[in-house]
């Protein structure tokens, strides 16, 4: 074994959300969101599918609990599909959708596994959209009556919360690239969509903490690592900027109350912003924001190296071979997970991290003797695994890790064409199989440490 190994009560998890594992898109009153939108509309999704049926996980969540009983995990990270719980985002609960989280969060506790919830993992009720959607100040009062509806419903058994899976994504993806649901282009409504997320979840905390007591609450951001092409002005100029865009907007209203001065500069150079300030904000805003919270929820994937492009806005530049990139041409970079992980806890002083989310995507073989050969992927998490522990050995006060996900997904604009799975799944036969990624992943939660050696699985 590698040091001392995981402290005792750290928790072992993986990690899924709703919109990417459930499908019974049209069933028990599920209401449509912006992703089932976005999938029907041409074009928006790379093998043009849908997530009406994904892993079938809303029959099939016993055979998916069962799955982790076998890694042995202590943990589950899930989201609740906003519109399966009020199917227009607002107004009535839909009885038959609580009813599915309550059976869910049940089978977890009797399993052992203690219930992470999402509350927000990208699937605004279609119908709120149409109301403005996350651009709206009401979407902010929606999430809040939301987060009543859910904790009232499952505070007794839920203890740990999440109000919202990385803002940066459904603001930048989502309303200044197009990429992500609900698709539009609008740079200043990104910075409006933004706000809206962390001032709902400042409003929804309150509110969880009273109806779920002795709850841990917390926000779940991405964290990517910015590091600069050159040594030049310029270049580390890009990537302070990128840095500014992608990490410090969350995490600095999120942690030290107020919205970076250099990056709100930034915004109004680069034409997001009419003036240098920010119209969105009222009065209250970010001490509500700024509201205490029990962990930090950190996913991590890989690194950003930026370069100064032609008009002073930061542009990605590749930095390594092929091979060291995943599926999604992300770069393999464990450094780059302690860094994060050493600067979240030197620049903000979370009381506590969690890992929310790290894993990778890669083209799996065929399976054989049931078992489907992933070295990459074992590779990946073995790596990553060391450094968040030598984070910790560095004074992280990190207390849990979920792997990026339990099974094979439907990966958002990407459909079905990327695995980021312990265990695959035949779309077409729902059948799990799982791949040596699986196996050694239990045997780091069974040995609670990460073994020296990768044991020979076949
Ligand atoms: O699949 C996603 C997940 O929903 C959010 N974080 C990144 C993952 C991989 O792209």
């Amino acid at each position: 074994m590698s040091g001392a190994g995981f402290p005792s009560g750290f928790r072992f998890g993986v990690a899924t959300s709703a919109q990417q594992i459930e499908g019974a898109a049209r069933e028990d009153g599920r209401g449509e969101s912006v992703w089932d939108r976005f999938a029907s509309t041409p074009a928006r999704v790379k093998d043009r599918s849908t997530s009406d049926v994904a892993c079938d996980h809303y029959h099939r969540w016993r055979g998916d609990i069962a799955l982790m009983r076998e890694l042995g995990v202590n943990a589950y990270r899930f989201s609740t599909g906003w519109s399966r719980v009020l199917p227009t985002g607002e107004g009535a609960a839909n009885e038959a959708g609580l009813a599915f989280y309550d059976r869910l969060v049940d089978g977890l506790l009797e399993a052992g596994i203690t219930p992470f919830l999402t509350l927000n993992h990208w699937d605004l009720p279609q119908a709120l959209d149409e109301k403005g959607g996350w651009g709206s100040r009401d979407t902010v009062d929606a999430f809040v009556a939301y987060a009543d509806v859910l904790s009232r419903r499952l505070g007794d058994r839920v203890k740990h919360w999440i109000t919202h899976n990385e803002p940066w994504c459904v603001a930048t993806l989502g309303h200044e690239q197009g990429a992500h649901a609900p698709g539009r282009r609008d740079a200043a409504e990104a910075l409006r969509v933004a706000h809206h997320l962390l001032l709902s979840h400042g409003r929804a905390v309150p509110v969880l903490r009273a109806n779920s007591a002795g709850a841990e609450v917390g926000l779940t951001t991405m964290m990517t690592a910015a590091e600069a092409a050159s040594d030049s002005d310029a270049d580390r100029d890009a990537a302070r900027q990128f840095d500014g865009l992608f990490n410090r907007w969350f995490l600095d209203p999120l942690q030290l109350g107020w919205y970076p001065a250099d990056v709100i500069a930034d915004h109004h150079r680069h034409g997001r912003l009419a003036a240098p300030e920010l119209p969105f904000v009222h009065d209250g805003d970010l001490k509500a924001i700024a509201v205490p919270t029990d962990f930090l929820g950190i996913n991590y994937y890989s690194r950003a190296v930026m370069q100064a492009g032609p008009d002073g806005r930061p542009v990605g530049v590749p930095q390594a071979p092929p091979e060291d990139l995943t599926e999604m041409g992300w770069e393999v970079r464990p450094q780059g997970f302690f860094d994060v992980l050493t600067r979240v806890a030197r620049d903000y002083a979370p009381k506590q991290v969690y890992v929310t989310e790290n894993g990778a995507a890669f083209v799996d073989p065929p399976a054989v003797d049931g078992l489907i050969a992933d070295p990459r992927r074992v590779d990946y998490l073995r790596t990553h695994l060391l450094a968040a522990q030598r984070a910790i050995e560095a004074g992280v006060p990190l207390a849990g890790y979920f792997a990026w996900s339990l099974m094979d997904n439907w990966e958002w604009a990407e459909g079905y064409t990327k695995r980021f799975g312990l265990y695959a799944v035949d779309f077409e036969s729902q059948q799990r199989t799982a791949k040596h990624s699986a196996r050694f992943y239990r045997d780091v939660v069974a040995a609670h440490a990460v073994p020296t050696v990768v044991p020979q699985y076949s």
